[in-house]
């Protein structure tokens, strides 16, 4: 058959006519396993906070738009994502401040770290933020931010824009006032599908996202604290609860999932990859995470980089609350989703 050099000439009258041979590429299209680009990687908190805060100097909420610092995986630097398929990062309001009124494709999943006084109006229902809850956005619903209290709001958000893109299936829009006109009672969400109750008269208001908006972080503890009592944590992942449509038991978001567990102090997890794209908030205790053979010691408020397909254990130096988000509830709805779980 041909050397080298007559298929590198055969190859050369390909590419100007945008071909290819499959047979020089097909390796690096289907792998036998996956091969992840990201890197685990931690921000801790007490970087991040006074460099959010600086930048609360430099140019007001409004102005900004959004005054939010990325989390920049370094395998990925530049591209806003903190893994391969999720955008996060670290958002600052600061009192009287407003966040204006727009809407896009992507769908918004945030964790609370720091509010006295902030709220978010998704769709004209505001919703009180505090440490720890998970308010959600889901994609093409206006929503605005805002602060009536004091000290800084501080919060992460999940987006799952770089999926989105991938599709190229992103719109966007702003509002032409900054705020939206309120026009549901505080808790209306809660009430109508968050009661363990539904409306008599089905509606999924907003498609495969979770009808309800947030999921305060008392009420998620608190379950997550109690099973405790009556059941042993699972090896693997610890003691866990997921936020969940309450229309249909599945993840919160059609693209992000996101989920709560509480590693007891001196709990180690056994060695567990899946494929799907992590990424976790400290909320309570210290846990140190070793990830393909590396170790990193995480407090509270520190943001952790957990790529897919990536040997894993946690432990748990003092009693640990760890918030989590994935795009497990894409991989889920396409088919995709693996887990592997280690000898013990
Ligand atoms: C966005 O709308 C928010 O509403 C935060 O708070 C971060 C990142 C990319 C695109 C839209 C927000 C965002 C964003």
């Amino acid at each position: 058959m041909a050397d080298v050099k007559e298929k590198e000439a055969f190859y050369e009258k390909l590419t100007p006519n945008s071909l290819g041979p499959l047979w020089e590429r097909m390796k690096g299209l289907v792998s036998p396993e996956p091969r992840n680009k990201a890197k685990p990687f931690v921000w801790y908190y007490d970087t991040v906070r006074p460099l959010l805060m600086e930048s609360g100097d430099l140019l007001t909420a409004e102005e900004a738009e959004r005054r939010v610092l990325v989390f920049d995986n370094p395998e990925f630097a530049g591209t806003s994502r903190i893994n391969s398929t999720l955008y996060a990062g670290v958002q600052l309001i600061l009192p009287g401040e407003t966040a204006p009124a727009h809407k896009h494709a992507a769908g918004a999943l945030r964790f609370i770290l720091e509010s006295e006084g902030g709220y978010t109006t998704v769709d004209g229902e505001r919703s009180e933020m505090k440490r720890g809850d998970v308010v959600i956005t889901p994609g093409g619903t206006f929503h605005d931010h805002g602060h009536d209290g004091t000290g800084p709001v501080i919060w992460i958000d999940a987006l799952d824009v770089p999926m989105v893109n991938f599709f190229e299936c992103g719109f966007s829009e702003e509002l032409q006032d900054s705020k939206q006109k309120v026009t549901k009672q505080s808790g209306h969400s809660t009430a109508e599908f968050g009661s363990g109750m539904l409306p008599l008269v089905s509606s999924a208001p907003f498609g495969l996202n979770s009808p309800v908006f947030s999921y305060p972080y008392d009420r998620a503890r608190n379950a997550l604290l109690s099973l405790k009592a009556s059941a042993a944590p699972d090896p693997y992942i610890g003691y866990s609860l997921r936020y969940a449509n309450p229309l249909d038991g599945g993840w919160v978001m059609p693209m992000i999932a996101a989920w709560l567990v509480h590693l007891p102090r001196g709990f180690s997890t056994a060695p567990y990859r899946a494929t799907d794209n992590q990424a976790i908030v400290i909320s309570e205790g210290r846990v140190s995470v070793e990830m393909n053979g590396e170790a990193f010691d995480l407090g509270s408020n520190d943001v952790m980089a957990l790529p897919g397909w990536t040997w894993r254990t946690m432990r748990a130096s003092e009693d640990a609350v760890i918030f989590f988000f994935s795009d497990r509830s894409a991989q889920e709805k396409l088919g995709l989703w693996k887990e592997e779980r280690g000898n013990i």
